[in-house]
Order: structure tokens, then sequence, then C-alpha cells
């Protein structure tokens, strides 16, 4: 059956290539210049190794609101001309392109095709070059025992030119040779022009082998990565989004590991190409992958994953578009998905299914690879964003949270009606035949940093007695332009008054975000100092995020620096003050908080 359903997408396969030299790209290119001498990146000095790490980036996330977006809708010309044009030094070792002031138009016009600036892409080389950003410790791996081929699968939907053709050049210029058996390139149905004929004659020069499938129709990231898998001719599967660029030494320890380890999934850490300048600009070190309520991919790192005996660690979930794995276990673990369309949800679905059906998902902090981050997502969603995106978080929800279902429903009731929309029979036939464990042993066991009603307390409303106030979170994501307020408590259920009281003392609540207390720093040493509560990204050392509640006098207080959790009534602004403060009989109505527990079970 499924095979039938591939074979007859097979039908459009219209490329195979194979070593050619002759090298056409520069009368491919040779087109109208847009970018005058004039256009120039900027002098400032650049220091790769002295960058600030960055994590700005948001990966698995529609934004349902698009009114930052510009409207201008490009002209068909203007989409399908290939402005591709390098300048020669520009974007070199992933330094950064600013574009002049006169340019931002033209930038801003584009931007929305693309939801990158596609100018700074086209005037950088599709062969620039990367620094070296792996740490003395990985540079000195030599790996001589890999025994397996790569098959490089790289999906893609209206990629913009450069960027698509930088992935390949980057996979090409910095991959041994003896490590990748081909490049699979998977067209999901594009219409861009240049994305046709001109793309079949690029890689018939390409000096690897490279294979271009298309699909007759648009049918989203699954069913491309599927048919890519599918007609994959070596042991190990390795994905990439269309707008990667890799470091050199990315391949090599993806590959070790699989030598070593069948059943798992290995990531290399994800860089960050800035979606305005095309910087490369490293990712923090140890980040690892969460969830939050509404099923988003969220990357973290302030909890420490790494591992004391390998190099690799552990990640609860994946981003999703850049892994390797072995063919074979990937067949063994049931794929993708196939239901799941266009974009969204499968990255959590196979992150689920590997740790709960016997395998791992691990980073390799020695392989690096750059991705453009965007914002939005240029492209249209046949159907709609949320249909598309709601099914597939129903199915991941249906088969995969077992008891947790009712929880995430809760918290995003518009998924709930895909609940009966879409038939998960198969996957749960697979579930069943793989023995997989159960969603409350993956957040025990693999997501112990969950912020999920796990080994709970409270699940609710935190109250102060005799009021109608409640504590709330306006919580962002990251942390950023988080606020922890006592304001009237919503009649509507609203997340942002949501928190869970772990066992561990911890009272988390959406994003990551934890209930912390510190010291303020005055300058002046005669006044006493003040502690304050605050709302920060859980941070799993400190004490200071651990509390006590005392039945009797409903007390919330602070392990770490044995104070209470205050109201103060503020008397130039009328509002109500969280503090932190001794804690006493006295104070009794300013210290007396409620739990409410909420019921998400039924
Ligand atoms: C992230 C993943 C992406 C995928 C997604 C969740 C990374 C770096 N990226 O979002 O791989 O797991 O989360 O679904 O981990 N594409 C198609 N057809 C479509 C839509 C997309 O071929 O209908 C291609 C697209 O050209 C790209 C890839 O799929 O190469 C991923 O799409 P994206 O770049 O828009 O996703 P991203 O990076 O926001
Ligand atoms: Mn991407």
């Amino acid at each position: 059956m499924v095979m039938l359903y591939y074979e007859k997408r097979v039908e459009n396969v219209i490329f195979f290539s194979f070593n050619n030299n002759i090298n056409i790209q520069n009368q491919l290119h040779n087109n109208e210049r847009y970018i005058r001498q004039n256009y120039q990146s900027s002098n400032k000095s650049y220091d790769f190794a002295k960058s600030m790490p960055t994590m700005e980036v948001i990966v698995g996330y529609i934004r349902k609101d698009d009114s930052y977006q510009n409207n201008v809708k490009l002209k068909p010309f203007e989409l399908n001309h290939n402005n591709y044009s390098p300048i020669k030094g520009e974007g070199d070792l992933g330094r950064p392109v600013n574009v002049p002031f006169n340019y931002k138009h033209i930038i801003s016009k584009y931007w929305s095709a693309n939801q990158f600036n596609l100018l700074a892409s086209d005037i950088i080389s599709v062969d620039r070059n990367l620094s070296d950003v792996r740490s003395n410790k990985c540079k000195n791996i030599i790996y001589d025992s890999i025994s397996s081929q790569a098959s490089v699968i790289i999906i893609f939907h209206n990629e913009a030119w450069s960027t698509l053709i930088r992935t390949i050049r980057s996979v090409i210029n910095r991959s041994p040779r003896r490590l990748i058996h081909e490049i699979i390139l998977v067209d999901d149905a594009s219409d861009r022009e240049f994305l046709g004929q001109t793309l079949e004659l690029f890689i018939a020069e390409l000096e690897i082998m490279a294979k271009l499938y298309r699909m007759p129709q648009r049918s989203g990231l699954v069913a491309s990565r599927l048919l890519g898998a599918e007609k994959a001719n070596s042991e190990i599967l390795i994905f990439l989004d269309s707008h990667c660029e890799c470091t050199p030494g990315w391949l090599e320890p993806l590959l070790d590991r699989i030598n070593s380890k069948k059943n798992v999934v290995i990531c290399p850490v994800i860089d960050v190409i800035k979606d305005d300048t095309f910087e490369y600009s490293l990712g923090l070190p140890n980040t690892w992958g969460g969830f939050n309520w509404k099923m988003q991919f969220r990357w973290y790192n302030s909890k420490i994953r790494t591992n004391k005996k390998r190099l690799t660690y552990d990640t609860p979930t994946m981003a999703g578009g850049l892994f390797a794995i072995r063919k074979d276990y990937f067949q063994a673990i049931g794929t993708y998905d196939d239901e799941m369309t266009i974009w969204g949800g499968e990255n959590l679905e196979l992150s689920f299914r590997v740790w709960q059906c016997g395998g791992s998902i691990e980073i390799h902090p020695c392989s690096h690879v750059g991705h453009v981050f965007r914002k939005n997502s240029p492209y249209t969603f046949p159907g709609g964003v949320m249909p598309n995106l709601n099914r597939n978080l129903a199915r991941l929800i249906e088969v995969w949270l077992d008891s947790y279902k009712n929880f995430a429903y809760f918290i995003s009731p518009d998924i709930k009606i895909f609940k009966y929309l879409t038939n998960i029979s198969s996957r749960i036939d697979l579930k069943n035949k793989l023995h997989c464990k159960n969603f409350d042993w993956y957040l025990q066991n693999i997501y112990p940093e969950n912020y999920f009603p796990n080994n709970y307390t409270y699940f609710g409303k935190i109250i102060q007695k005799n009021t109608n106030l409640c504590l709330n979170a306006k919580v962002g994501i990251n942390g950023l332009y988080s606020q922890l307020s006592l304001i009237e408590c919503h009649k509507l259920k609203s997340t942002n008054q949501l928190f869970i009281f772990k066992k561990n003392g911890m009272i988390m609540t959406e994003e990551f975000m934890c209930l912390d207390s510190y010291e303020l720093q005055l300058k002046n040493p005669n006044i006493m100092l003040e502690h304050r509560i605050v709302l920060r990204l859980c941070d799993y050392s400190k004490s200071s995020e651990k509390w006590t509640y005392d039945y009797k006098t409903n007390q919330l207080k602070n392990i770490w620096n044995n104070l209470c959790l205050t109201v103060e009534k503020n008397n130039f602004t009328s509002l109500w003050n969280l503090e932190m403060k001794k804690c006493s009989v006295t104070r009794s109505t300013q210290q007396s908080w409620i739990f409410s527990n909420i019921s998400w079970i039924t």
C-alpha cells in the first residue's frame, strides 16, 4: 500500500547525474547585477572566536498573527528572477553582510518571499568558507573506523537559489568524499522557474552524485523526506533543510556515533545563520530540545545535559530538520507519520517515538551546521496554516501523549476537533508492535526538566487568600519580556495564571519559567538588602527556585533565603507589589496563598 503510494510519486524522478567537471555556474549566473559597486559589506572588524553566542532563534513556531509581515506581493518575474551575483570575499568565514541603507526597501520587498534577506544571501558566494568552530578537543579526534557512507537528503519548497545551492556546496566542500555516497534533492512542487531546468543543469555539473526528485504536488516536508529516504542507497541518511551550511568536520562525528550505536538519531549542533546579515553565529553550548504546553519545540540550555561518559549528550526532542539516522533503523522505527502534512509536529512525533520505543536522540557537540532561522514561514500552506498544523498536532497527541492528552487539549482546545477528523489506527498498531513505553515514563526519565503536570502537588492558580488576586506570569520565549505580577484572577482559562508546584519544590509555568528569588544589589551599603521574587528561565541548580508551602499558615517560603512571598500595596501606583519578606504571623494576610488545583484530567 505504502509502496504503491510512493511509486506513484516517483514517476516524477527526473534527474540523475554524476561527475562532470565543466563548471557552468558562471554561465547560469551572469544575471543582471542589481547590486552595484557601491554595495559593500561594512568594514566592522569581525573576530569570530570572540563573537557573542546567540540563541535568539525560534524553530517550529508559526505566528498566527502576521501583522509585522510586509505584504508586498512580488510579481512573477521578480520571484522567478535569480539574482545570485556573488561579490568576492563577501560573507567569507561567516562574516556578516551589512546592506547600505538605500537598499533597505529592496530587502524589505523581497523579505516576505523568503523570510530572510535575499540580497545578503545573493552576494555571498555559494562556496563561501566558514571558520572551523569546533573545540580543540573535537578537532583532535581522529575518525578512522567509520565504515558507512551517507546519503544527504535535502528537501525544498520554493527555496531561494543562493541558499539552496550554498547548502549543497557546503556539503560537497566540507565532507570527505569517501563518506558521502550521494546527495538527494526532493523538490516539493516548487514553482519558481530557476528551480526547474536551471537547477537540473546545475546539479548535472556537481562533482559528486546528485539526484533530484520532484513531488507531483505540494505534499509537505514529511512526504518529501520519505521519498528522499526511500530513494537513498546508503546505510545512513542525513537530512538537512534547504538553507543550511555545513562547517569543517561536521560529518565525521555523526557517522562515528551511528557506527557505535545503531538505534540513535544523532543531530549536529545547529548554529545560527542570521536572517538579515547571513552572519554565521555560534549557538550557545549545551543547547537541547524540549517543548512547551502548546506542543511547540523549544531550545533550552539552562540545565546542563552533557554526559561524562561520552561526547554526545541526550536531548528530549530535536528541532527536526538536521539529523542522521541509519536507514534500517529509520524503517524499523516506522519512518514518519505519513499523514502529517506540510509542516510541523513531525519533529516531536519522531522524538517521542524514538525515545518511547527504545532508541535515543543525541546531539554531537563536535558537529556544527548552520541554519537560517526565520521568524515566520515564507510559503503557502494549502488548506491553511492552522488546519495543517493542528491536524498534525492532534495526531501527535493522540498517538503519543497517553494520559496527558487531555492536558494538551485543555491548553489548546482548537486542536481537539482534529482528533475526530483523522485516523491514527495504523500508528497505534505500530506503537503496540514496537512495545513502546508511555508518555509518563518519557516525561519522568527523558525530560525530567519538563513543566508538565507531572510529579506535582498542585497545578492551577496561586491566589492571595480571601482576595480575587492571582499570580500572573507574562511569559516570553526564552525568558524574554517575562513579568510576574499580582492581578485580578482571570475568569477565562488563561495559561498566564497556571503554575505547577512540582514535588521537588519548583514552581514552574509555561515556557520553562520558574518562580525565583534574588538579592537586589544596592549601591549604598547602609541600606538593608532587599530580596525580590522574579520569573526566570528555570535553572535547576539553584535552591532559590525551590519553595515550601505551609498548609497551616498558607505561607510560601523560599528555601534559599527563608523569606515568604508577601504582598505590599504600592502607595504611588495603587498596584500590588510582590516582595520577599521575613515570614511572620503579623503579616498573615499579606503572606497567605491558596493553590487552587485545576483538573485537566477529565
Ligand atoms: C523546523 C525544522 C524543520 C521542521 C520544522 C517542523 C530545523 C532547523 N528546522 O522548522 O526541518 O522539522 O521545524 O516541521 O530543525 N518544506 C517542504 N515542503 C513544505 C514545507 C517545507 O519541502 O511544504 C521544506 C523547506 O523548504 C525546508 C524544510 O522543509 O527545507 C523545513 O521547513 P522550514 O525551513 O520552513 O522549517 P523550520 O526551519 O522553520
Ligand atoms: Mn528551516
